[in-house]
């Protein structure tokens, strides 16, 4: 198991970001054999300005033996808005879903948590296996889920997309959360490999799921105000969701 040295951000994030972003980590160093993936073109770490605030963006990225690049990235907009992105690619010859997760905290309130174990196959399915492992943990309750933009249809019956509005219900976002990856985990280490043509069908279930958010408007707009549009297009479809290699 090789040992690698996680740093800790060194950007002032919202609370349940932070939280978060640790419970990211510490699943990823807990369960799988992590070394580094290197992003394209020294896009480690960058800053930009947006409207005449500062843009800081701090990646975090390895692989795995059944990921093919898993990706935390903690972004700070001036003082006013935090965010957490993470996604986790399989390797095509694993059928395994794509874990994502969204935070947007602006200016002391989150107004957006989503996070899913997202089917990956042109069926929009989830194995029976993360079926039932989903269906046995307990069922949250939040006062405020948002409903799913239009491009949304890639996500899973288990997404969930809620404006958390207390702390109790912040943590019950994490820990669901941390139920997810721990799930995820468990079934990336018991999988096998598939054969060509289903790798082929897992590949294409990836396509559209990239494709999909590449449609993220909001996402877009946040990263354009401040690197200009050539730069984003480059960002949201080279390291924010690029398409595996085939
Ligand atoms: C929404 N994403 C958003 C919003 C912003 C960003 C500003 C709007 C928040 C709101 O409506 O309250 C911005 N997100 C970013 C930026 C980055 C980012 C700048 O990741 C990166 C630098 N998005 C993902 C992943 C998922 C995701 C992995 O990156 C899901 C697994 C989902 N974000 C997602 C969805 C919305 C969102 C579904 C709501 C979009 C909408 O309502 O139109």
């Amino acid at each position: 198991m090789t040992i690698l040295e996680i740093s800790p951000t060194t950007l002032q994030l919202h609370p349940l970001i932070r939280e978060l972003a640790d419970v990211i980590l510490s699943h990823w160093q807990q369960y799988l054999d992590l070394s580094p993936y290197e992003l394209p073109d020294g896009l480690g770490y960058v800053e930009g300005k947006l409207e005449g605030e500062k843009l800081v963006i701090e990646n975090r990225c390895y692989q795995t033996p059944q990921f093919r690049k898993m990706h935390l990235e903690l972004a700070k907009v001036g003082q006013g808005l935090d965010i957490l992105h993470c996604v986790m690619f399989p390797r095509p010859d694993y059928s395994l879903p794509m874990f994502g997760c969204d935070i947007v905290a602006g200016r002391g309130a989150v107004s957006a948590a989503i996070a899913d174990l997202s089917p990956a196959n042109p069926q929009l399915t989830l194995s029976d296996a993360y079926r039932q492992a989903l269906s046995q943990l307990p069922t949250p309750s939040f006062s405020d889920t948002r409903d799913l933009p239009e491009w949304g249809d890639i996500f899973s019956d288990y997404c969930l997309f809620i404006r958390p509005n207390n702390e109790v219900e912040e943590t019950q976002f994490v820990n669901r959360v941390g139920d997810f990856l721990k799930i995820h985990c468990q079934q990336a280490l018991v999988s096998q490999t598939v054969s060509e043509q289903q790798r082929i069908l897992n590949l294409e279930g990836q396509e559209y799921y990239c494709r999909k958010q590449q449609q993220n408007d909001k996402t877009r707009r946040v990263l354009e105000k401040a690197f200009g549009e050539e730069w984003s297009h480059k960002y949201m479809t080279q390291v924010l969701f690029d398409l595996p290699p085939h």
